[in-house]
């Protein structure tokens, strides 16, 4: 899914947006302002990327990865699963979020693309 400009503003965004087996960013913290999901993967498109401040990984099989670059690529951090316990969302990425080696530092304005992978715990 390639976002040119289409993030919705949505007036009533809440984390009850983002539905089962999809990856979901939304560009302000506890997941609030401009929304997108994806049963697959989303390219932020220039208007929207380094803007994410809140995700949810609502995958029923993988685990969601969220990439500094805007090509799938790169520094990384990724999330578990509701079915899997640990940590699957996070409604504040400036505090760090997820897992991996850089999961620990600030990834608010940051995430240019997302995509599913093996949950690697
Ligand atoms: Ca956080």
């Amino acid at each position: 899914m390639l976002l040119v400009g289409t993030v919705s503003g949505a007036a009533n965004a809440a984390l009850s947006q983002c539905s089962s087996g999809n990856l979901c960013l939304w560009l302000s913290n506890d997941y609030s302002g401009g929304f997108d999901q994806s049963t697959g993967y989303i390219i932020l498109g220039a208007v929207y990327n380094n803007q994410t401040d809140s995700v949810a990984s609502y995958g029923n099989v993988n685990c969601a990865q969220f990439f500094d670059r805007q090509d799938l690529t790169g520094e990384n951090i990724y999330f578990s699963r509701p079915g899997r316990g640990g940590t699957y969302r996070d409604p504040n990425l400036g505090n760090g979020g997820g897992y991996g080696s850089t999961a620990h530092l600030p990834w608010n304005h940051k995430i240019g693309s997302a995509n599913w992978r093996t949950c690697p715990f």
